[in-house]
């Protein structure tokens, strides 16, 4: 499917004007989330022009139907000419009319539609509301008067935290912030009204932002502000150009400072990364809807969970459901393990705790609906098993007969193996229909991503209930097919092998992971190897030794590492060298151990240009993606960008790396991959037929 051309079903907008007594109430019935499109706009702007020219009107309340408040400007336009009247026009002529314009907001009043409220001289909002200017993520800035408003209603510090971040704020801190002037408890509209009549009783004078001067909290806000967000930010466009919109509402007369940010909003606009961030915005969304599980499919109640292992993998996947609320039963197979996990799980929650961002009672509710056992007996009732032993067919073939033996009828079985077959552990239950992989990433309790993996016999509710769980839990669950590795590893697999042909052919660890950290990624593979754990991928490599090549079997650098007790940060060195701050240097001794394992393996050292390294771990990862789209393991390019960001860390701008490789061409991708079959060697160098097809076209995997 198509990636930014999701389906627009445009709704067209309805917008009315009602008197209620002396008040003109605007409302505005645009689903599902009141984007402020062309239509929208244009009906807005008649409305206003009506209200304000009716004389039996004294003010006016702005009022959303449905579950939000504008949700901003309809992203979908974006790609298209602007069709008049604009955004920014039309706040203008909310600010600039004579009567008091009443902002009521319930749901999210996010970016245009912040705009719009602040334009407004008054905003009152329910208690569960949240305002926010989350345009950064998408890459871009506010570009309706935003930055130059806010700052001047609530200060710059506030209003660089709230567009620099895009985190919506709650209706009582926007409050206290000075963004909203009253809450509404009870019926929204009827609030607003009184409001409103309020304000014309007592005459008040109109609020205009921009009227307002921003208050700058000491001479050296921006260069903090700038200096505290480098490394979070590191690499995005749009926070930094935040920033410069905020700051020339300090220093700009109001209309230069909108048109300064106008500018800059532009120049984003424009911009590949913003492309790039709007292509997930949407991708995130449509990954939910999957082919062959049509968007109605009932799915099955999930009210308790068990987790089988409660290593690092089993207790960061419990705690996933303990934070949203749902009972875990934790099983083991021995009290110190069992005991292993849970203290984990303490630990964690307490350090939270610690930190501030978890309150004590929450942490005792979440461990309250925690049970630990030894008995399979205690899953007979669960509604989803998740299991997390052991990366052995044999071992997990046993286990799944044990819960095929235990529990109940129509029961999910899962499993979170990162490659074993899917197909072959279902088998060894009598309902194969209920199993199904779901694959988290660790840590299970931090990151986003969920490979759902359908089997052969996965029925369609059993995937649809596992996308929704994943969901509910807070994950981006995305819903692959049974192959090795799935999407993520599979893919990594390849930059991983091209990462060690590199070492041994001239490159560094260093060099190698620079690179990739230029390039976007939070770390580099032997980085993050280390982190990980070289034991994990040394397992991993000596189970797979006779299915690998004869390069890669002699290329056994990380046997020699792993042979020296260098597991990575957890014993202090493996690629780098760690102090106790986990902070990494180089180690002369790895450097020393590439060279004589280059000499053993007669290989003649070179200096790799960072341009090869850069395209061997990148296109090796591009080709193999393009093999998954043509066995059909997912459904669309989308799907691998979505696996690629949320579970290792692919740099959003860039919009994933199919995505990625559309945005440089699939012809320039083939031309290395085909040069790189001449030096390289076909076995690891033959393009995927659905890249050359594609590329001889002159199309992308977006167009597949
Ligand atoms: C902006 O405002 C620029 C201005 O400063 C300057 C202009 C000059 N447009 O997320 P959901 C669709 S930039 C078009 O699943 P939820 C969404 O794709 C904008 N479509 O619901 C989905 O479609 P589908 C700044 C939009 O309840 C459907 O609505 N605003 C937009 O989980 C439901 O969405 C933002 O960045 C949009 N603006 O969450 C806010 N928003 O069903 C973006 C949503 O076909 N939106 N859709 O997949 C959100 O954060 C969430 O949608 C929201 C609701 C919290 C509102």
């Amino acid at each position: 499917m198509p990636r930014t051309k999701t389906p627009a079903t445009t709704t067209p907008a309805t917008t009315t004007l009602r008197k209620v007594g002396r008040i003109g109430l605007i409302i505005v019935d645009h689903p599902p989330v009141n984007a402020l499109s062309q239509v929208a706009r244009r009906e807005l702007g008649e409305a206003l022009a009506a209200a304000v020219a009716a004389t039996d009107v004294a003010a006016i309340v702005l009022w959303c139907a449905g579950r939000t408040f504008f949700a901003g400007a309809d992203i979908r336009e974006f790609d298209k000419p602007l069709v008049e009247p604009g955004l920014p026009e039309i706040t203008q002529r909310i600010e600039d009319a004579p009567k008091p314009v009443i902002a009521a907001i319930h749901g999210t009043a996010l970016g245009g539609g912040f705009e719009v409220a602040l334009a407004c001289h008054f905003r009152v909002a329910v208690p569960s509301a949240y305002v926010g200017l989350p345009e950064v993520k998408l890459g871009l800035i506010p570009g309706a008067g935003g930055t130059q408003r806010l700052p001047r209603l609530v200060g710059v510090a506030a209003a660089l935290q709230i567009i620099v971040d895009g985190t919506p704020v709650p209706a009582a801190k926007a409050q206290v912030l000075g963004a909203i002037d009253a809450i509404v408890e009870g019926d929204l509209m009827n609030g607003a009204i009184a409001f409103a009549e309020q304000v014309v009783a007592d005459r008040r004078q109109l609020r205009r932002a921009r009227d307002l001067s921003a208050k700058v909290e000491g001479p050296n806000v921006f260069a903090e502000f700038e200096q505290s967000i480098a490394r979070k930010q590191r690499g995005f466009l749009a926070p930094f150009y935040a920033i410069k919109a905020v700051r020339a509402a300090t220093e700009l007369p109001f209309d230069e400072g909108l048109r300064r940010e106008r500018e800059l909003f532009m120049e984003l606009l424009d911009s590949q990364q913003s492309k790039a961030q709007r292509h997930v915005f949407f991708a995130e969304r449509a990954v939910a809807r999957i082919s062959g599980v049509p968007d109605l499919t009932p799915t099955r109640d999930i009210q308790s969970v068990a987790v089988l292992g409660a290593g690092t993998m089993g207790s960061g996947i419990a705690m996933c459901f303990l934070n949203a609320g749902i009972p875990v039963t934790l099983l083991e197979t021995s009290q110190e393990n069992l005991d292993r996990g849970v203290h984990t799980i303490r630990k964690i929650y307490a350090s939270s705790v610690a930190k501030g961002s978890l309150q004590q009672k929450e942490t005792d509710r979440r461990m309250s609906l925690l049970q630990p056992t030894l008995a399979y007996d205690d899953l007979r009732d669960v509604d989803l098993v998740i299991e997390a032993v052991f990366e052995d067919m044999a071992v997990k073939k046993d286990v799944f007969g044990k819960l095929d033996a235990v529990c109940k009828t129509g029961a999910i079985l899962a499993s979170n193996t990162s490659y074993l077959n899917i197909d072959e552990i279902a088998a060894s239950t009598t309902r194969p229909q209920d199993v199904l992989g779901m694959h988290f990433f660790s840590p299970a309790n931090v990151m986003k991503l969920l490979e759902n993996v359908r089997g052969e016999r996965t029925v369609p509710d059993v995937s649809a209930t596992a996308m929704k769980v994943g969901k509910t839990i807070g994950k981006v669950p995305v819903l692959v097919g049974v192959c090795d590795g799935f999407v993520g590893n599979r893919m990594l697999a390849k930059r991983t092998r091209e990462a060690y042909f590199l070492l041994e052919e001239g490159a560094t660890p260093q060099q190698i992971d620079r690179v990739l950290y230029d390039f976007g990624f939070p770390m580099g593979p032997f980085a993050m190897a280390d982190l990980a754990g070289l034991d994990i991928g040394w397992r991993n490599r000596k189970s797979k030794l006779e299915r690998l090549s004869p390069r890669e079997k002699a290329n056994n650098l990380l046997d020699k590492i792993c042979e020296l007790g260098r597991f990575g940060q957890k014993t202090g060195a493996g690629f780098y060298r760690y102090d106790d701050k986990r902070a990494a240097t180089s180690d002369p001794l790895i450097l020393e151990l590439i060279i004589a394992h280059s000499q053993e393996r007669g290989i003649t050292r070179r200096a790799i240009p960072d341009q090869e390294i850069l395209e061997r771990c990148l296109y090796s990862m591009i080709n193999e993606g393009a093999k998954i789209l043509e066995e059909g393991i997912v459904a669309r390019p989308l799907d691998i960008d979505i696996v690629w960001i949320h579970g290792f860390g692919f740099p959003t701008y860039r919009g994933g790396p199919m995505f990625y490789a559309d945005e440089i061409g699939l012809k320039t991708v083939l031309e290395a991959i085909r040069k790189y079959r001449e030096s390289l060697g076909a076995e690891y160098w033959t393009p995927a037929a659905l890249l050359e097809k594609l590329a001889e076209q002159g199309r992308g995997f977006d167009s597949s």
